[in-house]
């Protein structure tokens, strides 16, 4: 060849080896959605100012205290398996910070998402411990921010009922994605752990048998129904929000059930299209729900055992379209 070409050859070859550099060398876009989370856990200090007083950052070191290195694991696990199982980055899938208080109020007995954050309650040590101790409780209120971005629930009625029921379901999905557990090797319960030692029970709800998680004199029975047979007509909790999720939950059981193996994967994937896909109108009811998963089924898998089960789990808890 002659020696023109042979410097085209060359500058070719340089060029692209620039190119590999620079590609290799680039920083990330900047604003682009990360693969870590940005925590940050807050101390009420028993106060119920928010958020708090700032104990822990990402990447910062542990403090001593075992209830902010809980809300800060818990926080990493959820974060972690809505990436993993779904490629989900936080709760608004752009990286959005995640915000936890703990130490919230004085024997404060339950945990919640504002909107903005997740906060955490002592417990009382006699009816309830500390809720950050159940990973489950924590990603439950980490997927009330998930479902503020997607469907966006209204927190009333049935609407309300798939809203929380969404939460136990990616509350168990964390817990279960954590522990490496199958379907049939999981509890299926939220919140064991959490009830003390007055309290008779194993947790605040099951999925696998909701109305049975605890039966006391302090809490009374676990009030929820499992199928349409039984729905809570009432105008507490929001109108039985964490009452009627009962049927809800117990319907994603048993397609997790039915179809075996990992439920993050095959029934977690419909119920995650579910919530995302933008088809859910903000005031679903449990039938609008129903017909959404089962067509989420059917676009992800076609018409094969997974819409079955997801057919057959609906008509099992009383609700068909
Ligand atoms: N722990 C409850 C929940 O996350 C708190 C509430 O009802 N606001 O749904
Ligand atoms: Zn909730």
């Amino acid at each position: 060849a002659d020696p023109a070409r042979r410097t085209l050859e060359r500058d070719a070859l340089e060029r692209t080896r620039r190119r590999i550099t620079t590609v290799r060398g680039a920083a990330a876009p900047t604003g682009a959605p990360s693969d870590k989370p940005k925590r940050t856990i807050f101390d009420a200090e028993r106060q119920e100012n928010l958020p708090g007083k700032k104990m822990r950052s990402e990447g910062g070191q542990a403090t001593g205290d075992d209830t902010v290195t809980r809300a800060y694991d818990g926080l990493g696990a959820t974060f972690k398996m809505f990436l993993k199982a779904y490629g989900r980055r936080s709760i608004d899938d752009s990286g959005l910070p995640l915000k936890a208080t703990v130490h919230y109020g004085e024997d404060y007995g339950n945990a919640f998402w504002n909107g903005e954050q997740m906060v955490f309650g002592d417990g009382d040590g006699e009816i309830f411990k500390d809720f950050t101790i159940p990973v489950d409780v924590t990603a439950h209120e980490l997927a009330h921010g998930v479902t503020q971005y997607t469907a966006n629930l209204e927190y009333f009625g049935q609407s309300g009922a798939l809203n929380e029921s969404l939460s136990d379901v990616f509350g168990s999905l964390t817990k279960q994605f954590q522990l490496g557990q199958t379907a049939d090797e999981a509890d299926w319960l939220i919140g064991a752990g959490l009830l003390a030692d007055r309290v008779t029970g194993v947790a605040l709800r099951s999925m696998k048998a909701p109305g049975t998680a605890y039966d006391d004199d302090v809490l009374g029975k676990d009030p929820q129904p499992a199928t349409m047979e039984h729905y809570v007509r009432t105008s507490r909790d929001n109108g039985g929000v964490h009452i009627n999720s009962g049927i809800p939950n117990h319907a994603f059981y048993l397609v997790a059930k039915a179809l075996g193996g990992h439920a993050w994967e095959r029934a977690g994937k419909i119920w995650y299209a579910t919530l995302t896909g933008g088809e859910l109108a903000t005031d679903a009811d449990f039938a609008d729900f129903a017909q959404a998963t089962v067509s989420a089924a059917q676009s992800q898998y076609g018409e094969g055992e997974e819409q079955r089960a997801v057919l057959d789990a609906w008509a099992k808890v009383g609700i068909s379209d």
